[in-house]
This record gives C-alpha cells, sequence and structure tokens, in this order.
C-alpha cells in the first residue's frame, strides 16, 4: 500500500523529533521529554512504518539501539551486541509474551520458568574481565559500539577489579559481565543538594545524574560520585563454561565478587511474574534504588537459545514498565512563599496533572537560581511546557522545559524585590542561594510560621491550633508572638469564623496543658535558625538551665555536641535581640514551665574538667565521633586553642591549632593518646 502524503510527512516528522531527543537523551545527557512522551512517539512511528512498509528508511530511529557514542571516548566494539529490551505496559502485554514463547517452545505456559529482576534505572554497562582482571568497561552505545569508560568504571566501589576465584567453578580466560551502573537515592538527593548549595545544575533524576557522572572526562569527578552497580547477565564467554539456568549465572556471578540485586527470583508461570510486579510495586518507594518496572527472562539458557532475537532485542525477555512517573503539563503561574525565617520559595503552580497515580498542581522550585537555570517562561494565562517527576515517592519536581512548546508571548519569569506578604524588601546575600524577606516578625507570613512552628506536635504541641486558626488570629492582630497565644480569652475565639463554642474550650484547654514542657522542647519552640530538635535537645541536656543557655558566650556554645561556629553564632545573636527576651519572659509569666534537669555530677566522670581541642583528620573516628566520646567522659571540647586547653590532639595534617599548642606549650596526643583517653 502506498501511503498517503501527509503520513509520510508525519513519518518524517516523528524520526526528526526521535533523532532530536535521542541525541539530548545520550550525547547531552539533557532530555527534554519524558520517557513515556518519547515512547509515545516511538511506538507512533512503529505502527506506521508497520502499516506502510514502504516508509521504512535503513536509519530509521526505529531500527537502532541507541544513539552514537560519544566522540571524546574511545569506540569499544562489543564482542556480542548489547541489545535493550522489548518493553510491555500492560498485564495484556505480558500476557502475550508468556504465550508466544510457551507456543514457540512447545511447553504449557505454567511450565516456563522465569526470573523476575527490578529493572534498574540506569545505564547498561558492560565489564570486561581477563584471567579475572577488569580490562575494559564500556557503554551500550548503540549496542554495537560502545565508549570506553574504563577509568571512570574503575573508581565505582563495588565493581571488582579482580575477580575472586572460586574452586567450585574456574574463571572463564574471558568474561564479559553486563548490568545497570545507576546511583542510590540518597546519594542522589545528596549530590543535588550540593549542586544546588554550589550554585550549580541539579540533575533531572537519577539516572541522568549516572549518566552524567560516568561521561566525565575526569575519573577524579566520577569517584567523587555515589555510583553503585547490579549485574544482571553475560557478554562473550572464552574458555570456560557457566552454568545453564540464568539464575544460576547470577549466583555464579555474586561468587565471583559481582553485585547482584537481591530482589531477583525465580518464579514459575506468567501469573507468577505478574505476581512479583505487584510486590515490587507495592514496595518501590522504599527500595533504595530507582527501578522503571521489573524485567522477566527466561531461565533455561538452552530455551533463550531456542527462542533466539527479533531485530532490537531478546525474544525471551521483556521489560514491564511501571506507569509513568514523568509527564508534561503547563506551568500557570510562579507564586512566592515565605519561610518562617523569611526565606522565599518560588512555587510552580500547575495545570493538574497524573504522575504515576497522583495528581500534581504544585511543585516547588526551590529558589531563582533554579528558575533561572531552567529559564522558566511565565504568560499572561499560561506558560512554559514543564516536565513534572516523582523519584520514589518523593514530592513532585519540574526536571525541566520543553522549549518547543513555549507560548510567543512567554516572558522570563523575575523574582519581586519586595515581599509580596510584607513589602519589605528582599535580599539575597552574596555567595547565598536563598533570597529572604528582611521584614522579620514584623511580616505576618513569617509570624504566622513561627506560631505554627511554636504550636507544632514536637515542640509545644498545642493541639487543634491549625493553619486556618493561626492565620485569623495573624490577620485580625490578636495574637502577635507566640506568648499572645496564651491571653486569648473565651469570647474572642467565638467570634472566629468556623470556630465552635467545643473547640475554642479544646484549643484553651490544649493551650493550658501545653505550659507544661520540657527545656528542650520550648527551645525548639522558639524557632531560632539552625536549631532543630536535636540541637535544642543536646543544649537542654549541656546547660541544664535557660538562663545559662541566654548567656552563654560563642565559646561555651561551641562546646555542645554538634554546635559549631555557624549553629553557635545563630544562637548568640537570637537571645541578643530585645524582643526575643521580652516574649521569652512574657511566656514564663504566662506560666510555661519545665522540670529541672538533673545530671550526674561532672566531677565524677574521669574527663571533668578537662579542655580539649581537636585538630587534624583522624583515621579510626570522625572528629564528631571523638568529641561525642570526649564529652560523654566530662570533657569540654573547643574549637580554638587558648592557654586553658589541657590538650591539643592532633590527626594527619593538623595545621595553625598544633603551631600554636606548641606555642603555649600544651600537651599534644596524637591519635593513639586519644584512644588511651577514651580507655
Ligand atoms: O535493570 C535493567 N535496566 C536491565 C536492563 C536489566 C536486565 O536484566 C536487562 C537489561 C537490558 C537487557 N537485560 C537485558 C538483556
Amino acid at each position: 500500500m502506498t501511503a498517503p502524503s501527509d503520513i509520510a510527512a508525519r513519518v518524517r516528522e516523528l524520526r526528526k523529533q526521535l533523532n532530536d531527543h535521542n541525541y539530548r537523551y545520550y550525547v547531552l545527557d539533557d532530555p527534554e521529554i519524558p520517557d513515556a512522551e518519547y515512547d509515545r512517539l516511538f511506538r507512533e512511528l512503529q505502527a506506521l512504518e508497520e502499516k506502510y512498509p514502504a516508509l521504512v528508511v535503513a536509519d530509521s530511529p526505529t531500527r537502532r539501539v541507541g544513539a552514537k557514542p560519544l566522540k571524546v571516548f574511545g569506540e569499544v566494539r562489543h564482542a556480542v551486541p548489547m541489545l535493550s529490551l522489548g518493553n510491555a505496559f500492560s498485564d495484556e502485554e505480558v500476557r502475550d509474551f508468556g504465550r508466544r514463547i510457551a507456543e514457540k517452545l512447545g511447553l504449557s505456559e505454567v511450565d516456563v520458568d522465569f526470573t523476575a529482576e527490578p529493572k534498574l534505572d540506569g545505564l547498561a554497562i558492560s565489564l570486561l574481565y581477563e584471567a579475572g582482571v577488569l580490562v575494559s568497561a564500556a557503554t551500550r552505545g548503540d549496542g554495537i559500539t560502545g565508549e570506553d569508560v574504563t577509568q571512570n568504571i574503575r573508581t565505582i566501589p563495588c565493581v571488582p577489579l579482580r575477580l575472586r576465584a572460586e574452586a567450585q567453578r574456574p574463571l572463564p580466560r574471558v568474561l564479559e559481565v553486563r548490568g545497570e551502573v545507576y546511583m542510590p537515592k540518597a546519594g542522589f538527593e545528596a549530590l543535588n543538594e550540593r549542586q544546588r548549595a554550589a550554585g550549580e545544575k541539579p540533575f533531572a533524576n537519577p539516572r541522568n545524574a549516572a549518566a552524567g557522572s560516568l561521561r566525565q572526562l575526569d575519573p577524579k569527578v566520577t569517584a567523587s560520585r555515589p555510583l553503585a552497580m547490579f549485574c544482571y547477565g553475560i557478554g562473550q564467554v572464552q574458555d570456560g563454561r557457566l552454568p545453564d539456568r540464568h539464575n544460576a549465572i547470577l549466583s555464579q556471578l555474586k561468587d565471583w565478587g559481582l553485585r547482584v540485586c537481591p530482589e531477583i527470583r525465580t518464579v514459575k508461570g506468567i501469573d507468577a511474574c505478574l505476581d512479583y510486579y505487584r510486590e515490587i510495586g507495592e514496595r518501590r518507594a522504599s527500595l533504595a534504588y530507582e527501578i522503571d518496572g521489573v524485567v522477566y527472562k527466561v531461565d533455561h539458557i538452552d530455551q533463550q537459545e531456542t527462542l533466539g532475537f527479533v531485530s532490537r532485542a531478546p525474544r525471551w525477555a521483556v521489560a514491564h514498565k511501571f506507569p509513568a512517573q514523568e509527564a508534561l503539563t503547563r506551568l500557570l503561574a510562579i507564586d512566592i512563599q515565605v519561610g518562617r525565617t523569611g526565606a522565599i520559595t518560588p512555587v510552580a503552580r500547575l495545570e493538574p496533572v497524573d504522575v504515576g497515580g497522583v495528581t500534581v498542581t504544585n511543585a516547588t522550585l526551590h529558589n531563582q537560581d533554579e528558575i533561572a537555570r531552567m529559564d522558566l517562561h511565565v504568560g499572561d494565562h499560561v506558560g512554559d511546557t514543564v516536565v513534572i517527576y516523582r523519584a520514589g515517592d518523593v514530592i513532585p519536581k519540574v526536571g525541566g522545559v520543553v522549549l518547543s512548546r513555549r507560548p510567543a508571548d512567554a516572558k522570563p519569569f523575575v523574582m519581586p524585590s519586595h515581599c509580596p506578604v510584607c513589602g519589605s524588601d528582599i535580599v539575597r546575600l552574596e555567595g547565598q542561594v536563598i533570597a529572604r524577606c528582611s521584614g522579620g516578625l514584623f511580616c505576618p507570613a513569617q509570624r504566622k510560621e513561627a506560631i505554627k512552628h511554636f504550636a507544632s506536635r514536637r515542640a509545644m504541641d498545642i493541639e487543634g491550633l491549625g493553619e486556618k486558626l493561626v492565620e485569623q488570629l495573624v490577620d485580625r492582630d490578636l495574637v502577635h508572638d507566640p506568648a499572645d497565644l496564651y491571653t486569648l480569652r473565651m469570647e474572642q475565639l467565638a467570634a472566629l469564623e468556623r470556630v465552635a463554642q467545643k473547640s475554642a474550650e479544646n484549643l484553651l484547654a490544649a493551650l493550658e496543658k501545653s505550659k507544661a514542657t520540657s527545656l528542650g522542647r520550648f527551645l525548639f519552640a522558639l524557632g531560632i535558625r539552625e536549631v532543630g530538635e536535636t540541637t535544642a535537645q543536646s543544649l537542654a541536656q549541656h546547660f541544664c538551665d535557660l538562663q545559662a543557655i541566654e548567656e552563654a558566650d560563642l565559646e561555651t556554645l561551641q562546646s555542645v555536641p554538634d554546635v559549631g561556629p555557624i549553629v553557635a553564632n545563630s544562637i548568640y545573636t537570637f537571645f541578643r535581640q530585645a524582643h526575643n527576651r521580652q516574649v521569652i519572659d512574657k511566656l514564663i509569666a504566662a506560666g510555661i514551665h519545665w522540670p529541672k534537669i538533673v545530671v550526674k555530677k561532672p566531677a565524677t566522670l574521669p574527663l571533668a574538667g578537662k579542655v580539649i581541642v581537636l585538630t587534624g583528620t583522624l583515621q579510626g573516628l570522625s572528629r564528631p565521633e571523638a568529641k561525642q566520646r570526649l564529652q560523654a567522659l566530662g570533657a569540654k571540647v573547643t574549637g580554638s586553642v587558648s592557654k586553658n586547653t589541657d590538650w591539643v590532639i592532633a590527626g594527619e595534617a593538623a595545621g595553625a591549632k598544633l603551631k600554636k599548642a606548641r606555642e603555649f606549650n600544651i600537651e599534644i596526643l596524637d591519635e593513639a593518646g586519644l584512644l588511651n583517653l577514651l580507655q
């Protein structure tokens, strides 16, 4: 059948788009559209080519596996092509896969064994071992030729540079192992925090982060990135034999020291595969790594050989994908939120969109740099089309802009120069990423947040004082600071909107009850910047008394576990503000009280009264750990050397403090000396 000209044009258009997206994905590590959108375009092209075979060309994106390797890395030709997997998006497609296989093997469907495994969202890598030694590592590239990333792969701690020879089965002379290099979720979040703090571009998702980290020209950069690898198969094998079941091959790889995903199971029949899919789907959020589906493989290698390959992928395996965790939607506006400490957070208001089963209407944009980096544009009605994604179960994020869909009237977003709530200047200190409203407690938004924090469960735990109520109390000027809460009267509460007599009574009772608290909770409730729950508890434990904290100097504050110069400075500054002291006095006058903290007498501890300074790098334990243990023995650990210092403990590469200790003639201990003290 000859194709109508509009179909031919559509096919050309799809190819051009797919090629562009391929290039962005594989070469630039900077995809513009979600995978699901790419899959949709790909399937449309596939369907058209199937219907009109005359339109097929040799270089159509459907005719190959991936994209050209990056030219800066050397090339590696794969001895056995590295193919990708066919996809299934529904139970029905998985059942079709199962039926085809059973038919071709002449078996009943329940008699086919499958290995089921999570499908990691990273990048496929081939490792080549000769005589047990890692000699080369390559990306998949276009499946035939990949990039040589040996030096970078060598920096990944879990990739063995030499296999463990095991007597049971000798190592083949040449063994090619394949697997997925990925970035664990926790490492990804930490890396993005670092990127943002350094004013650099965060990665859109763990897969891009893994790819970007592997494609570094400088292996030192790769080494600094939290990468890991799970092996899931083999390529070429020379002069050696492997077991005849996929599952047994993976066990063998594990014995040789290669990391294999512990979630892999062998199951009988397609129904059991689908059970596995649901089980893993439920646990997806709690896995330490990102997965985008599961993979089923026929377990018997001889059956795999019978089944063979179709153009792009093995017939004996399929990837059963989870519903997309990414989607496209349109940006309606960017609003500004003002936090408790005045931090300004821009928030994207979005046209509602389903992302992996959850409707998303808002997403944080973190800060100004983030908006500038993505170059977000807003319009009079709608702005940019954006990619929204959810990684695991975490909050939705904006991953980027689809430039080709930008409305003509859209303009770059400009951060306001004044707080939208109180009109004070918004200031951004040099070197800081976060802009802040300078209004302090004059700003109603900050006041509301401060009061919400004060009342929150882990602080004063005032039940029934919710968001809406705080809004009304502040807006009607009934409550200016947390202490005003305790002056509220029945008539005032009853006059508020949506407050019944009963809930007003309950609130007053909750306020009364909250007066009996602990020093740690009270300190936390004050909302001192940098003082979280743990620090508040440490301060309480250490000083036992509010007045001592109010009067402590910077050095004394720093002798508290976990309190460094920044936190100490924040505490010190807080208590030097007259209005903060006034609020505290009002709170105490209102009847807030806590039990006296009784501690074991420091004099009975072996290092009581001793002043110690730690400097340089310790080998056996971290500095905070050493500090904590010394303090547990009664010692005071400070940050600077003075005449009062009893010992300076100098680790490796100690500098100025060690010099000063020598000048003051203070006893210097090495790490062994420290361990001695601790005993
Ligand atoms: O985890 C994966 N992304 C993954 C990809 C797992 C597998 O077992 C694969 C794969 C790509 C190809 N197996 C093949 C054959």
